[in-house]
């Protein structure tokens, strides 16, 4: 067996505490020692034991000369649990192999330093570039302080989101629907304009299939003058769910009923007559939203674009065709002046899901 091998299955346990650490990230690691892995564990829960300690835990033997492989670095710091390095060396672990290095300035490089300082063999960079994708909202998030957006549409092949009528249920199959859940538990936070609460009335819950438990993302509706319906399902749940109006209306006595029912405002400047999400997205960052999939309409997607907020696009693509000269397309708004104006999308990767297909890319900063 390899590193690679390792830490290949580090990351497999690291996956699985996806929608639980946010704002943390994603860790898993795996004990080795004499070709044989004695160990397992992965972060859970946000506030609880990290990966380390959790497969310190979990050993069947004594770890005392094993190696141990974590996709992210040790922590050297006290937060809401202490050191890493600390039950590492008090272990007696010999080897530690790491995939990322840690972008929290509090361990950055000084927990592989205080290893090798105590006798502690430390292999770095192995599997980096998946580790690091891996915690791609993470690495984000610890250096802007800025959620990662997602932008997320469906679309027909014909680039429509709805038929002329305005029906959009559904364009694309169930494969591609449940996949849209596990993103809903995977990131912390879901976006739409006003017009789509109007339209719809959608709960943006996590509706994930037979046993698995999805946690629900934090609803967030920009609705620059309080057009929101005190009867929609979403106001009717914010008790239960945590749900966020952005709004530049600063009448308080028109926040009032939307607080009463458990939702919070969010006052930001106006721009261009919306919701100024640069703004908007500052003040999410301070309430430790870490990642926002944007489900907007075409003009708040045109909006989040024109903003620069935007850090990944997930389009999922039916195998169908709706037709239409009045039919919505994923991004309206007044649309780019020439082709060479265009946000373009890098490290682009195609996903079959049934009979449709999901596309993934990262604007490139212009
Ligand atoms: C690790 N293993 O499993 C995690 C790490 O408040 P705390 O104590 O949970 O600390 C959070 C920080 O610790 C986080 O920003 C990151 O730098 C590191 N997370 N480190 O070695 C883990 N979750
Ligand atoms: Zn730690």
């Amino acid at each position: 067996m390899t590193d690679e091998t390792y830490m290949r299955r580090a990351l497999e346990l690291a996956e699985k505490g996806a929608g639980w650490v946010s704002p943390n990230p994603l860790v898993g690691a795996v004990i080795v020692k004499d070709e044989e892995i004695i160990g397992e564990g992965y972060h859970e829960r946000y506030g609880q034991l990290h990966a380390e300690r959790n497969a310190l835990a979990h050993c069947t033997k004594s770890p005392k000369g094993a190696t141990i492989y974590v996709t992210l670095e040790p922590c050297c710091h006290h937060g809401k649990q202490p050191p890493c390095t600390d039950a590492l060396l008090a272990a007696g672990i010999r080897r530690v192999v790491i995939g990322s290095k840690d972008p929290n300035p509090l361990v950055h490089g000084k927990g592989i330093r205080i290893l090798r300082e105590h006798g502690v063999e430390v292999t770095e960079h192995v599997l980096e570039k998946e580790c690091d994708a891996e915690n791609e909202v993470f690495f984000h998030y610890m250096q802007t302080k800025l959620p990662f957006v997602i932008l997320k549409y469906a679309m027909t092949l014909d680039g429509k989101i709805a038929t002329y009528t305005g029906a959009s249920r559904w364009v694309t199959g169930e494969a591609a629907r449940a996949h849209v859940h596990r993103m809903r538990n995977r990131y912390r936070a879901i976006m739409v304009g006003v017009g789509t609460v109007l339209a719809d009335d959608p709960m943006l819950t996590c509706r994930l299939k037979g046993t698995e438990n999805g946690a629900n993302p934090v609803r967030i509706i920009c609705d620059s003058t309080l057009r929101t319906p005190l009867e929609s399902q979403i106001v009717r749940s914010a008790k239960e769910i945590p749900t966020i109006l952005a709004t530049c209306n600063r009448q308080e006595a028109m926040h009032m009923p939307y607080i009463e029912a458990g939702c919070k405002i969010l006052v930001t400047p106006e721009k261009d007559g919306h919701v100024d999400l640069s703004d908007l997205m500052q003040q999410l960052g301070q309430l430790g939203i870490d990642s926002v999939i944007l489900e907007g309409g075409g003009t708040l997607n045109w909006s989040a674009l024109q903003a620069g907020i935007v850090q990944k696009v997930q389009a999922y693509v039916a195998s169908k065709l709706f037709g239409g000269t009045e039919a919505k397309t994923p991004v309206e708004g007044q649309g780019f002046h020439t082709p060479a104006d265009a946000v373009e999308l890098t490290r682009t990767k195609i996903t079959a899901l049934g009979s449709d297909w999901l596309i993934e890319g990262y604007p490139v900063e212009n």
